[in-house]
């Protein structure tokens, strides 16, 4: 009835993706200097490729200096593409640094300094290049410090015209040059701004269809930051998935609406993990499962390599639980018994109109009578994320 793996080795054809920052955080946090030394990212490469990985993504800044001269940054990115040929491992997305240097304290695309949203687009089209380059098809689009901390300091009406120009013109951009590469908007609520804009799931995708382009441009979504929002975000990767809007993910931990813990996958709400992952499969998700997380500030290199290997065997362990709860038989008696299957029929046949609603015999207190059952295929899903399957 139930099957079990007897280990969970990741490997690359289970498309497990890491950040360059995630595994090389140093650990800075706003009360704390940094606990880690800096991670040199051919190492990260070779850590991650002897651990199941199928690639890495960076950040412009991740891979050379802010101010590197052109000569400095070919020497950092042919030593990572030397690593990436000696390993195999792939650079599916790459996306551009535009919160850490202090010309964007004020946003990049948003900024109330024309020259410097003029030096945002110039930043990420450089980027853009680099990431074509390295064969990256999505190009993921963080906007962390697009917001504002008062209504007064920011127009919020005029800062959308502007950030809709610069998807626009990154998208010509794209077009002019013929590359094969898309967009991902990553929306968050809050931190490092006090409100940053298009903070949710549902803003980004409203805002998405008002681009000259709306094809180019889909979602990465990150578990913690619709959940710091207090939204559902297996029902926000739902919407994505329904509207072919998911583009990319990021998968991490987060314990309730609070600042931004990017835990381990699966130590935050295991619950909503195992739905996703449930999810994600049920709907075949093609593109990386990629970890946006940060290892603990408390733990050293070991600490590090170790935690990049449970984001890995959560996602495996989840996938190998929610596979056995659709396959249970008792599952699938209950899922029929709350008429689940029901919801995929159309409301109206094929030939029908809202006149043929007329013509319904209904009785809706016998109706309203019906008990669904849901608690008990509800603890099934429990005991089955628990491993217990009998
Ligand atoms: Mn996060």
């Amino acid at each position: 009835m139930t099957s079990r793996q007897t280990s969970y080795q990741p490997t690359p054809q289970d498309k497990f993706t890491f950040g360059l920052w995630t595994v090389g955080w140093q650990a800075r946090d706003p009360f704390g200097d940094p606990t880690r030394p800096a991670l040199d990212p051919v190492r990260t490469v070779n850590e991650l490729a002897a651990r199941g990985a199928y690639g890495v993504t960076f950040h412009d800044d991740d891979l050379f200096p802010f101010n590197a001269e052109d000569s400095e940054r070919r020497v950092h990115i042919d030593r990572f593409k030397k690593a990436l040929s000696e390993t195999g491992m792939k650079v599916p997305m790459a996306t551009t640094n535009l919160f850490s240097h202090p010309v964007f304290k004020d946003g990049a695309f948003t900024s109330n300094d024309r020259d410097i949203r003029r030096f945002a687009i110039r930043k990420v089209m450089r980027n853009i290049e680099l990431a074509v380059e390295l064969g990256a098809k999505i190009y993921v689009c963080w906007g962390g410090r697009e917001g504002a901390e008062s209504e007064s300091s920011k127009d919020a009406y005029v800062a959308l015209d502007r950030y809709r120009e610069a998807f626009n013109t990154l998208g010509q951009f794209v077009l002019d040059n013929g590359y094969d590469i898309k967009f991902a908007m990553e929306p968050k609520p809050n931190e490092p701004r006090g409100d940053i804009f298009l903070p949710t799931i549902g803003h980004a995708l409203a805002f998405i269809y008002t681009l000259e382009h709306p094809e180019l441009v889909g979602l990465n979504p990150e578990v913690g930051h619709e959940q710091m929002a207090n939204l559902n975000f297996v029902h926000g990767i739902a919407q994505a998935l329904n509207q072919n809007k998911l583009f990319h993910i990021d998968l991490n931990g987060q314990r309730g609406p609070k600042y931004d813990q990017d835990f381990v996958f699966g130590h935050g709400d295991l619950k909503s993990a195992f739905f996703l992952v449930d999810l994600l499969e049920r709907y075949n998700y093609q593109g990386p499962r990629h970890f946006d997380y940060k290892p603990v500030r408390t733990d050293g290199d070991s600490g590090v390599w170790a935690s990049a290997t449970a984001n890995m065997r959560m996602y495996l362990i989840l996938k190998e639980r929610a596979a056995n709860f659709r396959s249970d038989p008792r599952v699938i008696a209950a899922m029929k018994d709350s008429h689940i299957p029901d919801l995929e029929v159309a409301t109206l046949a094929s030939n029908e109109t809202w006149r043929d609603l007329a013509n319904d015999s209904f009785d809706p207190e016998n109706a309203g009578a019906r008990s669904y059952n849901y608690e008990a295929l509800d603890q099934l899903a429990m005991e089955h994320l628990m491993g217990v399957t009998n």
